[in-house]
């Protein structure tokens, strides 16, 4: 495997740019291939074919497993989008920061210019950089009083992505634009944008106040703000008109530019960070998926997430460039089925368990929090049909891909972060000794290939509607992990050794820094 991956790089080499005519120190001997992490929101482990899903088909992302490394033990760092993007984007712990939770959409950019991100790795490594789809991570100087009608004083070129097309924060946050540049795109100047998270314009209508108009989707749980396009919304905004997006047609935009990216970097190297909006809720899929899963709106925006891998792929294939390019696939934290829109995700199930094997799910410090589907794919030199279950972390993509490239990274910076490039690359199946994981609750746990500790917490046993199980006890817990399905019994008395080797390790990290 070595020996083939060793070939590949040796084939690669005249293609990419030496570390001569880029000016850059970068040469990690397997050339440069083109990086694309795609990564999809909500979407549970075991809601992928690949992983054992029922009800929907995902022919695409199936194909992709194929041509590389399916891992079966793989975790994003926190069981919500804000802190998992910012662990992955950094190389760095969510919980050493404070203010890393589920952002507003008018919060200030939480990963400031200053620090070194994973765009500014590629980027210094002579790589375009582009980010499209889902941010999240907040934007502009200072939270709360972003103009959106002017250029924002801050935004994603400010650290390391030379191009940009995202949404502030989530579908069901205002604002609900998207923002090309640091500008939002297609700005109406008929419709200024205003936004406010604390109260309402006045004479605009909300859900809570004219719940008539909420004609595409109701809430179930909260999402009663303003309506923009027949939703509720978390936010208040006025304005917009031309500029909003319709919620049917966010994977088409998202993919044509992410496909526009690609062929105008088809010459390389590129980075791309496609951030899918599916299957997060509001789950409103085009018409043509409608009805293409067994399992209503949920199941159909699974099949559109798969649709745009396809074009990804398609796209890399058309271009030439599929065995220069390593594609990341994977998602931002558990799934979740009723995340407050009443879309009838839970009773069109049908048997379908989006969390697997996993007890919990979103939110949760049980591992259906943080365990998702991960694919490593690179044509010719991943193995193909491989899988692994070697405890892996999206913490790790930084340092792992700064040495295929054989980046130097700057001190301080990604310093939670271990190469552990062998391993992803599907070379050897040596996975972390341990991970630490990160609950909506500030929760964190430990867990090794073997043994699962969550530490003690007062915190309330369910999330609201979802009734997903939050993990809290307000008691060490500790689970025997060598039966997958195992978060059942509390052995934490029956092993204080184990325990306080787990305590140990969460005391030590947390320490650290
Ligand atoms: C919650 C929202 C949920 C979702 C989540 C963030 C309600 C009732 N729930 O507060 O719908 O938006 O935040 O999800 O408003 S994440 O995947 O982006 O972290
Ligand atoms: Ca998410």
């Amino acid at each position: 495997m070595f020996f083939l991956s060793a070939l590949y790089a040796g084939c690669l080499a005249p293609l990419s740019a030496s570390a001569e005519e880029t000016g850059d120190s970068c040469s990690g001997g397997r050339g440069k291939p083109n990086v694309i992490v795609i990564l999809a929101d909500d979407l549970g482990y075991a809601d992928l074919q690949c992983y054992g899903a029922r009800n929907v088909r995902t022919p695409n992302v199936d194909r992709l497993a194929q041509t590389g490394v399916r891992f079966t033990n793989a975790h994003a760092v926190a069981s919500t989008s804000t802190p998992s993007r910012y662990s992955l984007l950094t190389g760095m712990y969510s919980w050493r920061r404070d203010d890393t939770d589920i952002a507003r959409g008018d919060a200030a950019m939480i990963i400031r210019p200053g620090q070194y991100s994973l765009a500014d790795m590629f980027k210094d490594c002579g790589y375009s950089t582009g980010a499209v789809g889902k941010w999240h991570l907040g934007l502009g100087d200072r939270g709360g009083c972003q103009d959106w009608n002017a250029p924002l004083p801050s935004a994603l070129g400010d650290i390391g992505f030379d191009y940009s097309y995202i949404m502030a924060a989530t579908a069901d946050r205002v604002p609900c634009v998207f923002i090309e540049n640091g500008k939002v795109a297609n700005y109406d100047p008929s419709a200024p944008i205003f936004v406010n998270y604390e109260k309402n314009f006045e004479g605009e209508p909300t859900g809570q106040s004219n719940p008539e108009l909420l004609y595409n989707l109701k809430p179930s749980h909260g999402h009663d703000m303003s309506i923009v396009n027949g939703i509720g919304r978390i936010g208040y905004m006025k304005g917009g008109g031309k500029a909003l997006w319709k919620d049917e047609d966010i994977a088409d935009s998202i993919t044509v530019h992410a496909v526009d990216f690609i062929k105008s970097h088809k010459d390389g190297p590129f980075f791309l960070y496609f951030a899918t909006n599916d299957v997060h809720v509001p789950r409103f899929p085009h018409d043509r998926f409608r009805g293409q899963s067994g399992m209503g709106l949920r199941g159909d925006a699974i099949v559109q997430f798969d649709w745009c891998v396809g074009e990804i792929m398609r796209t890399l294939e058309e271009q030439g460039i599929a065995d220069n390019t390593l594609v990341i696939l994977t998602s931002d934290n558990g799934p979740v089925v009723d995340d407050g829109y009443d879309d009838k995700a839970e009773e069109l199930l049908n048997g379908h368990c989006p969390t697997g094997p996993w007890r919990g799910g979103k939110y949760s410090a049980f591992e259906g929090g943080t365990a998702v589907p991960f694919i490593v794919s690179w044509p010719g030199t991943v193995r193909e049909n491989g899988e692994s279950e070697a405890l892996v972390s999206h913490i790790d993509l930084f340092s792992s891909l700064a040495s295929l490239l054989g980046a130097k990274l700057p001190k301080g910076s990604a310093t939670d972060s271990r190469d552990q490039l062998g391993t992803f690359l599907g070379e050897n199946s040596e996975g972390r000794e341990y991970v630490i994981e990160q609950s909506a609750y500030h929760v964190l746990s430990v867990r090794t290939p073997n043994w699962k500790y969550i530490e003690p917490n007062d915190g309330g046993k369910r999330v609201w509607g979802p009734m997903i199980e939050t993990g809290n006890e307000p008691v060490p817990q500790l689970y025997d992990m060598r039966k997958t399905s195992s978060e059942k019994r509390n052995v934490a008395d029956r092993h204080p050794d184990i325990l306080f080797r787990m305590m140990s390790i969460l005391r030590k990290e947390r320490n650290r820094q």
